[in-house]
């Protein structure tokens, strides 16, 4: 018989996140790895992420400083599963060839590109699949990443599960790119192709930008009616120059969303000292705090969390896993508040 759930034990590793004490059919919030890294362009290793986080999640105290018996939200991180696994493997390999061929300036392989786009959809379909029959069960979902690429079945099961909503994307990165690399399903493209293929998205708010191409920064422009920008930049600057306080950015980003959000949490969107080895870092993001703070903005303004990935992150060091489960922790716990 399994040893009763002790929140001021040591935890028992039982496969689930924290091993908190429930199973796909008692928990209301399922944890989805999702271990896929075809189109990394830079770092690899975030395929590993969610091994990474469920073996140092077990190491998190369980109280949580908002909302103290946070430890009895229902939650349970389904396995990972292995020809989704596989199914990367092959991908990446496919992959930096491809690559390779761009970088070395050497004759284009297109039968390269079509495969990796074609297990891409793949993955798409086995995240469409997956989700949805989990959503019609009266489930709330939480991915994990994996690259960044991995929401979009997701999105489009939502979409059609929730009517529209509006998405809060923490990143350092626009990820608005057409096909980067020729990969249409890349993790630089995955709001390009949310945005072009599901119109239940009314509202796209990016938290944290600063790395971009001229067309991503054109994209944006283009569509103000419905992506909204609050970059680094920014958001230091009106600190530094006491035009607002951060609470006050935090207010206005909410501000920008509709009643239902989502929240696509790509780790790099922290400051890269929090994130190490995720698989594009880039200095200065937002501290922790930072992140917690606009987090628990959302549920205070009233409005309702329908889902959320979190991506990138790295499996190099048990810190990326560490810093990864407390945000995982956060995000489900929040989502929980909203069932
Ligand atoms: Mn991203």
């Amino acid at each position: 018989m399994q040893k009763e759930f002790d929140p001021n034990g040591y935890a028992i590793k039982n496969g689930n996140f924290i091993g908190l004490p429930y199973n796909e059919e008692t928990a209301k919030i399922i944890l989805l790895p999702v271990p896929w890294e075809a189109t990394v362009s830079y770092a690899a290793g975030t395929a590993f992420g969610p091994s990474n986080i469920l073996e140092a999640s077990y190491q998190l105290d369980l109280v949580d400083w908002k909302f103290g018996n946070a430890w009895k939200t229902p939650i349970y991180m389904a396995p990972i599963n292995a020809s989704v696994q596989a199914l990367s493997d092959e991908t990446r390999a496919l992959a930096i060839q491809h690559i390779n061929n761009l970088e070395q300036a050497k004759a284009i392989d297109s039968s390269l590109i079509d495969r990796v786009n074609n297990n891409s959809q793949q993955l798409n379909t086995w995240v469409y699949e997956q989700t949805k029959a989990l959503l019609k069960k009266g489930k709330k979902i939480g991915l994990v990443g994996g690259e960044h690429s991995v929401p979009f079945g997701y999105l489009k099961a939502l979409a059609e599960e929730e009517g529209e909503f509006g998405i809060l994307q923490i990143d350092a990165h626009f990820d608005l790119r057409v096909a980067y690399e020729d990969f249409t399903y890349s993790h630089a493209s995955i709001f390009y192709n949310v945005l072009e293929q599901i119109p239940q998205v009314t509202q796209l708010t990016q938290v944290g930008i600063r790395d971009a191409c001229q067309d991503e920064f054109d994209y944006v422009h283009a569509h103000s009616n419905r992506v909204t920008l609050y970059g680094m930049n920014y958001i230091r600057e009106q600190v530094y120059m006491q035009v607002q306080t951060y609470h006050e950015i935090c207010q206005q980003i909410i501000d920008s969303l509709p009643e239902k959000v989502y929240i696509s949490f790509d780790i790099d969107g922290l400051d890269p000292k929090l994130c190490p080895n995720t698989g594009t870092p880039v200095p200065e993001g937002l501290e922790f705090m930072e992140a917690v703070h606009l987090l628990h903005q959302i549920i205070n303004s009233g409005r309702t969390i329908i889902g959320f990935d979190l991506c990138e992150v790295g499996s190099a060091s048990t810190w990326d896993g560490n810093v990864g489960a407390r945000i995982l922790y956060k995000l489900a716990v929040l989502l929980g508040r909203c069932l």
